[in-house]
């Protein structure tokens, strides 16, 4: 009987498939259902809000006190109204960065807001977003780092439950979490409990990271888990937002762990890799990740945070920007109004599809099913898509603009549901006489978008060169975008004059670099410039001062947080000292290197 039902039901699938069309195989690896729905929202905010925005740093050492936490008109509703009037689909909060403060109350320890003057140590940040983002219908994720340079048992085996315990309470507390970014950053040095000590760990297998991704499946299945090899996001192998124009959303997953030295590789993927593994690229509005009153000049402009939109999210990677929250506990005017003009202008970019549903012809049609003409690539729906024959690799669709078009932007999407396939494709347009190209690229995977110099066209033929299976294109469209209006910087430019002694100036002595002014100044911060090749990057220095070359005072010592991965200047500020030679220590070296390096330093004049 059973067996009877089985042939019968394979009789009408064969009857289905023949009267239909043969559907594509899937190729390669596929994307979950969840990955699918994290595809579709392309561009959401990072926030990074705790201890060190009252500290003005960037990585705090876990000693801070709770009580410097207080913000003074905290209001998470602004940051959400700000985030879905630029057109974000989510906000993900650093619940606790690398110094260990909670801004939750953690039943787990006493490094929290409980301790803070904020609300009397009632308030909870995250339960105010969590409305904020239900109120705004915004989806919520979580950052909780690895390294915690405030816990005691840090570098232990106990570290490790009190990690999961932490996720514990934010994947049950907070409603659905849509995604939760493990980082891979780990400096070694830290507080840890008053030890103040270097603790190094095994990057790969200390936190037991298979156990820790089940125990965020097993609490929020939804949940897109992130770190520089997933499982289900990966990091994009630098901070400054920018995919790689050959970006494949395919992982050699089980060679990866976060913390991988060869994260290099993760801004283009493996052709070959083994595992659906998308990359997100995540880049702060400012300089830096954390709010500095220094940085409100600094702001991303339009031009720059486009030129981000489409290197990211224009290569088939997420676009997650960083708009850190003021020691208000709200978004500073610079940052929202710049997130405004990004909006206005990429509405104008994507105004009007000059292809839609114009006349269009494929060089060849799957089983020539109407099902996967042409015309299904300029329908308005990523659901349908052109396909070609299971043999036919290559082809073409041309299509017919009905009129000479002002275009300056091509949108290109592949029916990624059965896979990445296409490893080349070209557009070319037609100038009335013949084919003339504007454009030969490797990728597309959910979305590319190519910007190039306005061309004036009748037609425009999208041509795949290469594809490891039969492509399937959901999508391509042309627009015209006009160039983009640069507003005046809200945020006044405050002078202070620097000496800026040249590099050859300096003098390198025993790991350090002096400088001789030549006359006493009254100096109070020094500025430090890395290199932009990445060579020499200083992580941790002392700054001394002299007026006779002597006689030596220290007048600061700390670390250049995030070096690495984030090299841009850094400041020192001090008491205000009289001196004629400056000295700067080199106390550590990115990656061990002999040399310490700068691009430049400069010295801040104290103001009269
Ligand atoms: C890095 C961290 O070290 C930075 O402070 C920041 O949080 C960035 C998003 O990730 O690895």
């Amino acid at each position: 009987m059973m067996k009877n039902r089985l042939s019968t039901f394979l009789l009408c699938l064969l009857m289905v498939n023949s009267v239909y069309g043969q559907a594509p195989e899937p190729f390669g690896p596929l994307p979950s259902a969840r990955q699918l729905k994290w595809h579709e929202m392309e561009y959401y905010m990072f926030v990074h809000f705790n201890i060190n925005t009252f500290t003005d740093l960037e990585w705090g050492q876990g000693s801070e006190s709770p009580g410097l936490f207080n913000p003074t008109a905290f209001d998470a509703k602004q940051w959400a109204r700000i985030a879905k009037q630029a057109g974000m689909k989510g906000i993900i909060i650093t619940a606790k960065h690398h110094d260990g403060f909670c801004i939750w109350p953690s039943a787990y320890t006493e490094h929290s807001v409980k301790n803070s003057p904020w609300k009397n140590g009632k308030g909870d940040v995250l339960k105010e977003l969590q409305a904020a983002c239900a109120a705004y219908g915004l989806k919520m994720g979580v950052y909780l780092s690895p390294w915690d340079r405030n816990h005691k048992d840090y570098g232990k085996p106990e570290y490790i439950s009190y990690f999961r315990n932490q996720l514990k309470e934010l994947l049950t507390n907070y409603g659905d979490i849509f995604e939760v970014w493990f980082d891979g950053a780990n400096g070694g040095t830290g507080y840890y409990g008053g030890a103040n000590e270097k603790r190094e760990v095994d990057r790969k297998t200390y936190y037991d990271w298979d156990n820790t991704w089940d125990l965020v499946r097993s609490l929020q299945p939804e949940a897109n888990i992130f770190s520089d090899a997933g499982p289900d996001i990966r990091w994009v192998g630098n901070e400054d937002g920018m995919a790689n124009a050959e970006n494949w959303a395919l992982l050699k997953r089980d060679e990866a762990w976060p913390g991988w030295p060869l994260y290099q590789q993760l801004t283009t993927g493996h052709i070959d890799g083994t595992h659906w593994l998308p990359a997100e690229a995540d880049v702060s509005i400012r300089p830096g990740w954390y709010y500095h009153q220094a940085e409100d000049n600094r702001v991303k402009t339009v031009n720059q945070l486009l030129d981000i939109y489409y290197g990211t999210v224009g290569r088939n990677a997420s676009f997650l920007l960083n708009v850190p929250v003021d020691r208000r506990g709200l978004i500073h005017p610079a940052d929202s109004a710049a997130l405004m003009q990004l909006r206005l202008q990429l509405d104008k970019d994507f105004s009007l599809d000059k292809a839609l549903k114009k006349n269009a012809t494929a060089s060849q049609v799957r089983l020539n099913q109407p099902r996967f003409a042409a015309d299904k690539i300029n329908d308005g729906k990523d659901e349908t898509y052109w396909a070609t024959d299971d043999f036919t690799r290559t082809g073409s669709v041309m299509i017919d603009l009905g009129e000479k078009t002002k275009i300056n932007r091509f949108l290109v999407k592949e029916y990624i549901q059965l896979g990445q396939r296409v490893e080349a494709f070209k557009l070319d347009s037609w100038n009335g006489k013949e084919w003339q190209n504007i454009a030969e690229e490797t990728t597309i995977g959910y979305k590319r978008i190519l910007r190039f110099p306005v061309v004036e066209t009748s037609k425009i033929r999208l041509t795949i060169v290469k594809a490891k299976a039969c492509p399937l294109i959901s999508t391509a469209s042309v627009y015209y975008a006009p160039e983009p209006v640069v507003a005046k910087s809200v945020v006044q430019k405050i002078d202070r004059s620097y000496l800026e002694p040249e590099r050859k100036e300096w003098k390198a002595v025993q790991g350090a670099f002096i400088i001789d002014l030549k006359k006493e100044y009254k100096l109070d911060e020094l500025s430090y410039i890395p290199m932009k090749n990445k060579k020499g990057l200083i992580s941790a220095y002392a700054i001394f001062v002299s007026r006779d070359n002597k006689k030596w005072q220290k007048i600061a010592e700390g670390e250049f947080a995030n070096i690495k991965n984030n090299p841009i200047p850094q400041s020192v500020s001090f008491p205000a000292v009289s001196a004629r030679y400056i000295k700067l220590n080199a106390i550590g070296i990115i990656d061990n290197e002999k040399n310490a390096d700068f691009e430049q330093i400069k010295l801040r004049k104290s103001n009269p």
